[in-house]
């Protein structure tokens, strides 16, 4: 999978240099571009934002810089995704989805906007992370690269995506290690007993009675909009 990120602010993808998605970068699951738009300014001043027509505060990125951004990495088969508040929520589902793409082009915006024009020319898809303003498109493209990621092969072991959370619209059931006694409080002694079968059940029983707790409205998906 290609990711590649207009933005104007590269650096803030420093962190997806780290842990797991970062020794993915290194062993070439994955491949992280990312596209300064000010590079694209052909202003002396390196402008690549201006007043909006109509008035109002703010500044509005120009079309034809973003344009050019765009563009330079432009490809036949490449989907092109704008992070913005309007766009349909991410959940798991769209994930998969996602990641069966192999080129994403990710289109951060700052400031009020983009002009709209460059976006109803370039964009395929509008995305939003969750229902809440932020200062620019960059921690939501992160969290779509991460999500997206981990359904790539070679990125995590398979187990993990197989008993995760969500898998079958269903929280995970909880997790122990060392030490068996903590603050007084004893591990299940059903994971003691390397009885792999009353394991198995014990973890289903847990997942259920979470969800229902936790998030009872999965439960009502399942088998409809079904992750794995
Ligand atoms: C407005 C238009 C995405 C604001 C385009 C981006 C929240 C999300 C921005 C933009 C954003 C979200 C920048 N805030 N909920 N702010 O996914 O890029």
């Amino acid at each position: 999978m290609k990711f590649d990120v207009l933005t104007l602010f590269p650096e803030m993808f420093t962190p997806l240099k780290e842990s797991i998605i970062g020794k993915a970068i290194e062993d070439k699951k994955i491949e992280l571009n990312l596209i300064n738009i000010r590079d694209f300014s052909k202003d002396k001043h390196k402008k690549v934002d201006d007043t909006p027509y109509g008035g109002g505060a703010g500044m509005v990125m120009k079309a034809d810089v973003v344009y050019d951004a765009y563009l330079s990495v432009k490809k036949e088969k490449a989907k092109v995704i704008f992070l913005s508040p309007q766009g349909k929520t991410l959940n798991q589902q769209k994930v998969k989805e996602l990641s069966n793409e192999n080129h994403l082009i990710l289109l951060c915006g700052h400031y009020e906007g983009i002009d709209q024009r460059v976006i109803d020319e370039i964009v395929d898809e509008e995305i939003s992370i969750g229902d809440y303003i932020l200062t620019g498109g960059e921690l939501p493209a992160m969290v779509l690269i991460d999500s997206v990621s981990r359904y790539i092969d070679g990125v995590l072991n398979k187990e993990s995506v197989k008993e995760e959370s969500f898998t079958n619209n269903m929280l995970e059931y909880p997790q122990y290690t060392r030490p068996e006694v903590f603050l007084g409080k004893k591990v299940p002694e059903v994971l003691l007993s390397g009885h792999h079968e009353n394991i198995k059940k014990w973890r289903e029983e847990q997942s259920l009675k979470i969800t229902l707790q936790k998030r009872p409205n999965l439960l009502k998906l399942k088998g409809k909009e079904d992750i794995q």
